[in-house]
């Protein structure tokens, strides 16, 4: 018999923000109540925003370490990415919850009356033409600037050393550590910087626009300013002070990454019709928003292949070293993260494709198959850009299988010698960290580059572990955020138990034993080149 009655209509999911206003893009995710993709946006500033005349999303200064980036630039993304979710009919009114994340360290300084603006913005014009002028520093700094080491040297006198600053704060002082970039900004534009009524995160900075007022900074986050105790959680007096005058004013007072700040500004809810009840979470920094989209457990590792190349792992105690940092954890406020960032990443390796492979990642991919593992004993370092780890080295080296140095390589050896010298180098200073790979480990990746099956191969081979995507998206951070988003809107207490429908990772690279063991008899060779071209440098200083 037919059935007289239509089965009740499902009454639409709920859906959940994540945004990441990364170093090129700014980039969204929306999943529904079952963790499923529903959509996801990307604005590119080089092409989307070509009046701000960034490369990369950033501007270089002529000195070869300063970076910048328009707080402007980022305003008007928010703009274009909700006029194109309007354009596709984007369901705003399902929206309960919204959180994210930012590039790390950086910083936006926010002009007196500021706030009074961001509280009564008029639904009736755009976000960019409102606070356009709202900046009291125009130009954000960025965490690939280096040309703060002046400030960094003061604040480690200032704390009795750098071991001090690590074991506080959770790193020893570093260039684009957002403490040393205000004192510089302090210093060198002290009239716009009296005007500065807040300094925000770029991570912080999101959710201020979307609650209409100044969002705190995250605990996670605010990890990377070598200015947070992250023992205590809270600022420690002795760095701020050293860095700039009333700083702990100027930059609220720090939050749990996975809390709910409060709710979605009256300008969005009149002009792209959000519910006037949705959620807005604190945004952390996009390293943190990864081990969250990840869902990282106890033992995997994971290795982000965006603009920066950066390593990470969960740790249950801190131990911060003179290398690398540790971030308290964005999904546990009790534990920790370690994390190691690369400057010379995806902008490197895209140096050399453009340079030898025709600006074809195909192309790349099938040069880096026409050489064997190992590129007949071959090690290259290849730094674009001012390095973090090592510290300070600029340059390209290239040895041959005796070690000694040569020029060039072939174009395939060229391209074998950047992946391979760029992954074994994340195995050694992992190991330093103390991290050994068992027979457990699982290597988790993400990032631009997770696309590329070659490189994710010589990453197995490399580490001697499998390596796993997620399914859907490459953009675990712009995950993280929607994630952050449902746990804090549906179980703030377990961001396990909040995602235990979250989709399986999908093992992409199994190692070959043989060509593990040719990665391992080279590793001590990369060691001692690497060592001896710090001492290098270090001599000529
Ligand atoms: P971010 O979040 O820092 O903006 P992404 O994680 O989106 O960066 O990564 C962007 C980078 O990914 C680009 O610079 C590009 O070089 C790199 N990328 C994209 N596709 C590939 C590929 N198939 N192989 C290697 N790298 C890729
Ligand atoms: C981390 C770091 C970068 C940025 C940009 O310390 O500087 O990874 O977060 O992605």
């Amino acid at each position: 018999m037919a059935n007289e009655n239509p089965p009740p209509k499902k009454a639409a999911s709920n859906l959940y923000l994540g945004f990441d206003i990364s170093t090129q893009q700014l980039k969204l995710i929306a999943i529904d109540d079952n963790l499923e993709l529903h959509t996801e946006v990307a604005i590119e500033y080089d092409n989307d925003l070509k009046e701000f005349n960034t490369s990369g999303g950033l501007h270089a200064g002529a000195d070869g370490v300063s970076y910048t980036a328009p707080a402007a630039m980022w305003v008007k993304a928010f703009d274009l990415m909700f006029a194109r979710l309007e354009e596709r009919g984007f369901p705003f009114g399902r929206v309960v919850s919204v959180s994210g994340c930012g590039q790390q360290h950086g910083s936006v300084y926010w002009k007196e009356g500021a706030q009074k603006v961001l509280q009564s913005l008029d639904s009736s014009k755009s976000l960019y033409d409102q606070l356009i002028d709202r900046f009291s520093i125009a130009n954000s700094p960025v965490w690939k600037d280096a040309s703060t080491t002046r400030q960094c040297r003061m604040l480690e006198e200032a704390m009795n050393g750098p071991e001090v600053v690590a074991k506080i704060t959770g790193s020893r002082a570093y260039e684009r550590f957002t403490g040393n970039q205000i004192a510089k900004i302090c210093q060198e534009h002290n009239s716009d910087f009296k005007q500065t009524e807040r300094i925000s995160l770029v991570s912080s900075f999101g959710p201020s626009l979307l609650l209409g007022d100044y969002a705190s900074i995250d605990y996670s986050d605010g990890s990377g300013m070598n200015l947070l105790d992250i023992h205590t959680k809270d600022w420690n007096q002795t760095a701020l002070d050293a860095c700039a005058p009333g700083l702990r004013k100027l930059l609220g007072v720090p939050t749990p990454s996975c809390s709910m700040l409060g709710t979605i500004s009256n300008y969005f809810v009149q002009r792209y019709h959000f519910s006037a009840d949705c959620k807005v979470c604190a945004f952390t920094g996009d390293n943190p928003s990864a081990l969250a989209g990840m869902r990282l457990q106890q033992g995997d590792i994971a290795v982000s292949l965006g603009t920066s190349d950066t390593l990470f792992l969960w740790l249950d105690e801190p131990k911060p070293q003179l290398v690398g940092h540790v971030l308290i954890n964005p999904v546990d406020s009790s534990a920790y993260m370690a994390l190691l960032c690369y400057k010379n990443g995806s902008m490197t390796r895209e140096w050399i494709r453009d340079k030898y492979a025709d600006k074809s990642w195909e192309k790349f991919e099938k040069m880096l198959a026409s050489t064997q593992p190992g590129n007949g004993g071959n090690i290259g370092f290849y730094f674009t850009d001012t390095e973090i780890i090592p510290v300070g080295v600029k340059g390209c080296f290239k040895f041959d299988k005796d070690d000694k140095k040569v020029e060039d390589f072939s174009p395939e050896e060229e391209i074998r010698a950047v992946v391979e010298g760029q992954l074994m180098a994340k195995l050694s200073h992992a190991q330093h960290l103390g991290y050994h790979v068992n027979s457990n480990t699982r290597i988790l990746v993400t990032g631009g580059a997770s696309e590329n099956i070659g490189i994710l191969q010589v990453l197995a081979d490399v580490f001697g572990a499998p390596v796993y995507t997620l399914g859907g998206t490459k953009n675990a951070a712009c995950l993280g955020g929607a994630y952050i988003a449902k746990c804090v809107y549906t179980d703030p207490s377990s961001f396990a138990g909040a995602l235990q429908t979250a989709p399986q990772y999908t093992l992409t690279a199994q190692p070959v034993a043989s060509v593990h063991q040719v990665y391992k008899d080279m590793l001590p060779r990369l060691q001692k080149l690497e060592s001896d071209l710090l001492s290098h440098i270090n001599d000529s200083e």
